[in-house]
Formats: structure tokens, sequence, C-alpha cells
């Protein structure tokens, strides 16, 4: 089926643009990730990324070089081999005015490629893990530690909290946290991968075309790590993570659904449509909030462990946070407070390497993250952020040791983000294209694809279905996002304080 390319919108309140070049010719292959022209805005002149593979069909009435276009403007078309281009169908009417009209039409991503295989070493399932798809006890997750349910003490919210995916057993989620690394727990962390990955494509095609309000940071390159630690945790251990958000709250089982509607700003996203990408909140699941504050989610996964440790529970707390946040204050105290108190906290550096366009090398005196463990008497490990296996064996450590009473440890995921800081930067002048596609040819999913396959663990054709499976997910969600209503602007001071007042609604 033909993709669109279209006029994508570079920056946050950009409403039209205009091609400078095409860097790839009408019929020419283009892999997703490759760049394929240049368009000029009120911001500059940008390189811009196909998120598709196909070939590259150009209609001669495309808009040429020059002119202005509105955001969302057909420019070009990928379609298959041997599949004609559907010329003369393009609609030259920006997705920003059909807004609320019909949900979008866009295919869903590119298939995986090939690349070079490792031989696994995989544990054959053993017969109790029966593929129950029971995370974890689910009983305490809305009453424990006396949290309050959702909704309850808020006598106006207008939509239910969504189900937590765990409970209902929706077949993306592995049998008992953690343990030994099962086909089944390992199809689950291929699932998890993939389907933030495709999550992650569709929205930035949905911000391209201008349907997405505010930043959307995406975690494409980084799956391995969200999903090698959350598969260890329970519904009623939290997570507190960043402005990268979408990857753990996905992987900690926040549903796409939800998480697109959020993006959306629509009432049934996880936030009810007040948050966006950088506040993503689901008690319920766990997710106790992303923040567009670069350093909190490690003082606020202290203080949440320093609650399980109060409360004489066995949840564990986990911190994501960058490379970035560890030259901020709240590493150090974060750290060091929950050293000396032996706090069940887990602390996850995603050491992409690059705080927006900042190279680590450049601002730490050392940037092996995990040495500085050292300093308060933690243990640190660096581990390969690309595989997801290896992500796995240290997280079940680190999480073990929490739940043990053990202490906290700190994780460094060594790891690369693929796309932009955020959806429609400038990707250009501080990395080059060769490092780029060095990393996307180490991607967390290919790699386990190949050695699953390469192991015996699995079929390619068990792992197409797992794909497939999930691109009908996200194409759901994705629709379901944009069919959804708006939150009612009378509404638009409530929850503003806790407790449920209405005296701010005036
Ligand atoms: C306290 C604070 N300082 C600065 C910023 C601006 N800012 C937003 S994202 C970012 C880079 C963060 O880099 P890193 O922690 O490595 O995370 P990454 O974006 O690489 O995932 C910065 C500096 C901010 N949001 N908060
Ligand atoms: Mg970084």
């Amino acid at each position: 089926m033909a993709v669109e390319v279209v006029m994508p919108r570079l920056g946050w309140n950009m409403e039209a643009g205009s091609l400078v070049r095409w860097l790839k010719q009408d019929g020419e292959p283009v892999r997703a990730g490759e760049v394929i022209c240049l368009i000029e805005s009120d911001k500059g002149v940008n390189e811009v990324e196909s998120l598709d593979s196909g070939i590259l069909r150009i209609p001669l009435d495309s808009p040429p070089p020059g002119v202005e276009v509105p955001v969302g403007t057909v420019l070009a078309y990928l379609v298959g081999p041997g599949e004609p281009a559907p010329f003369g169908l393009a609609s030259s009417v920006s997705p920003i005015a059909r807004e609320q009209g019909s949900p979008g039409q866009d295919a869903a991503g590119a298939g995986v490629s090939t690349h070079q295989a490792t031989p696994a070493t995989i544990v054959p399932a053993s017969p109790t893990d029966s593929g129950s798809g029971d995370r974890g006890p689910t009983a305490g997750v809305l009453g424990r530690s006396g949290a309050t349910e959702p909704g309850a003490a808020r006598p106006r919210v207008e939509v239910s909290r969504p189900t937590p995916r765990a409970v209902e057993q929706d077949g993306g989620a592995a049998a008992e946290p953690g343990g030994v690394l099962t086909k089944e727990r390992l199809l689950a962390l291929y699932r998890q991968m993939v389907e933030i990955r495709r999550c992650e494509e569709e929205l930035a095609k949905a911000h391209q075309r201008g349907l997405i309000h505010g930043a959307c940071h995406t975690y494409v390159g980084e799956e391995a790590i969200a999903s090698g630690v959350c598969a260890h945790l329970r519904p009623d251990d939290t997570v507190l993570s960043t402005h990268r958000g979408h990857g753990h709250a996905l992987a900690k089982g926040v549903r796409p659904r939800e998480l697109m509607a959020e993006l959306f700003g629509r009432v049934t996203g996880c936030s009810r449509g007040r948050g966006g990408s950088m506040h993503l909140f689901a008690p319920e699941v766990g997710l106790l909030g992303t923040s567009g504050i670069v350093g909190p989610s490690i003082l606020l996964a202290t203080g949440a462990a320093y609650t399980f440790r109060l409360l004489k529970t066995d949840r564990v707390s986990v911190a994501f946070f960058g490379d970035g946040a560890s030259n901020n204050g709240a590493f150090h105290e974060g750290l060091n407070l929950a050293a000396i108190w032996r706090l069940p906290v887990v602390f996850v550096c995603e050491n992409n390497q690059y705080a927006t366009e900042v190279p680590l090398n450049n601002v730490a005196g050392n940037p092996h993250v995990a040495e500085r463990a050292v300093a308060y008497d933690l243990p640190g490990v660096r581990v390969d952020g690309n595989d997801v296996v290896a992500v796995y064996e240290v997280a079940g450590e680190a999480v073990r040791r929490a739940r043990a009473g053990e202490g906290p440890t700190l994780l460094e995921g060594f790891t690369y983000r693929t796309r932009a800081h955020a959806e429609g930067m400038r990707d250009a002048g501080y990395r080059t294209r060769a490092e780029i596609e060095e990393w996307q040819g180490r991607c967390p999913i290919k790699r386990l694809r190949e050695r699953l396959i390469a192991g015996g663990a699995a079929t390619a054709g068990e792992l197409d279905r797992i794909d497939a499976e999930v691109e009908a997910i996200v194409a759901d969600a994705r629709q379901y996002a944009e069919a959804s209503p708006w939150p009612d602007p009378a509404t638009a001071t409530r929850h503003v304080y806790s407790g449920g007042s209405d005296a701010c609604a005036s």
C-alpha cells in the first residue's frame, strides 16, 4: 500500500514549508531512516528522514522547490516493488484541516531488515511457564499502600481510567515478571520492543502532519532498556521517567491507545489529554509520571522507594534518566540518600551519548556513568543498552537486590537515539549521518530477532506474526486517538489541585 510523504512539521508552530530539493530520485528505493529531502521553514533548512521503506514516486504535480505549502501536504509516495504510484489521488488538503474529521489513513511502518546474527543461549521453557499472561500479583495494585483508586476522590472525572493491561492480560505481557529467559519471555521482550518502535513511528508520522501538539521526544533505538528493565517489575512497582518516556509508559503497562490519545490531546489519554507527551501518568500500572524537567525522576523515585520502606513492602522503585541528567545535582542527592538508607530503588541511566546536542564526552570528567556508583558505595553496572538480553539480566539482579532489601543499584545502558532529539528538530551539526547509520545497524529489535532465529528459539514466521499483531494494535490505537473527543474546555482548571476542588473551576 502506498505511503504518503508529506510536508513535515519541523518545529512546534510551523504551519508551512517549502521543498529545497529531493535527495532521492523518482523511482529510487528508500530505506526507513534515510534522508530523502531538504525542507525549508521559518526555522531554517532541515534534512527529512523517511519513516518508511519503499520506492519513491514523485507526482508531476508535486509542489516544486521553493513553493511554500501547508504542513501535511502530500509531496510524494512510497510504494512497494511493482506497485503502481497512486498519482492523481493525492489530497493537497492539510491534515491539520482534517483533524476534526475522519481517522488518518497512514500505512504502518517498514518491515525489519536483515542484520548480523549472534547465536543465543536459549533456556527451554519450563513446564510451569504456561503462558498464562499473568505478570504477577494484581489484587493489590489499586489498594496497596493506601493509594486512592484513581477517580475515587475526584468526583468530576469525565472518563474512567483505563483497565490496567496487566490485569486484563491482552497478550502483550510475559508470565511472572523476571525469571529465567524462556522462549515465552524472549518473545514477550521482542513484542514489547516492536510495540514501542511502532508506536513511536506512528507518533512521529502524526507529529509530522501537525496532529500532535507540543514536543515529542521519541525513544527509537533505545527500546531494549525500558523493555529489559520493566519485564522484572510488578504492576505495584513504580517507574518515574523523563521527557523521553513513551517507551517506559508502554513497557510499564500503559496501552498504545491511551498513550496515543494522550499525545493527540484527547480525553481518553492516560492523563486525560491534559499532559501530552511529557506528562504521562498511569498510577494504576505503576507509572508515577514522566517529566519535562531533567533530573527529578531520580529524586521522585528515591522518594517512592522511601515510601515502600516505610510501608514495609517489597515494592521496587525505578528511575529512568538520561546521561544529561547524570550531571544534574539530583543525581548526587538521589543516589546518596538511597545509598545511606539502602532504599529499594534501581537507577537506570540511559546513556544515549548526547544531551540534546551536547556529547557526554565533552561535559563529563568521567563519561562512564556507572563508575560514579563507587562514590556512593553502590553497585554500578554498564550494559550494552541495545542488547535486551543483557539489559534483562543485569536489571534482574538489580531488581532482586532492591526487593530483597539489599539496597539500590546504578545501571547504565549504553545506547543511542537514532531520531532527532525531538520530532521536527534539526539533527545535524553535532553528529554525523555515518554515526547515526552505524547505530541504526545496532537496532535492538533486529539484534534480538536474528538471535532468536539463529539460536532456533523462534522462526521468522513467528516473529512476523508478532510484528503483524503489533501493527494492527498500533493502527487501532491511532484511529482510537483521532476519533476520541477533546477534553471539555469548561473543565480546564480541574485536576490542578488535589481533592477535586471545584473552587479552581471559576
Ligand atoms: C532541569 C532542566 N534543564 C534543562 C532542560 C532542557 N533539556 C531538555 S531535554 C535536555 C537534554 C537531556 O539529555 P539527557 O538527560 O541525556 O536525555 P536524552 O534527551 O538524551 O534522552 C535538556 C538539557 C530541562 N528540560 N530541564
Ligand atoms: Mg542523553
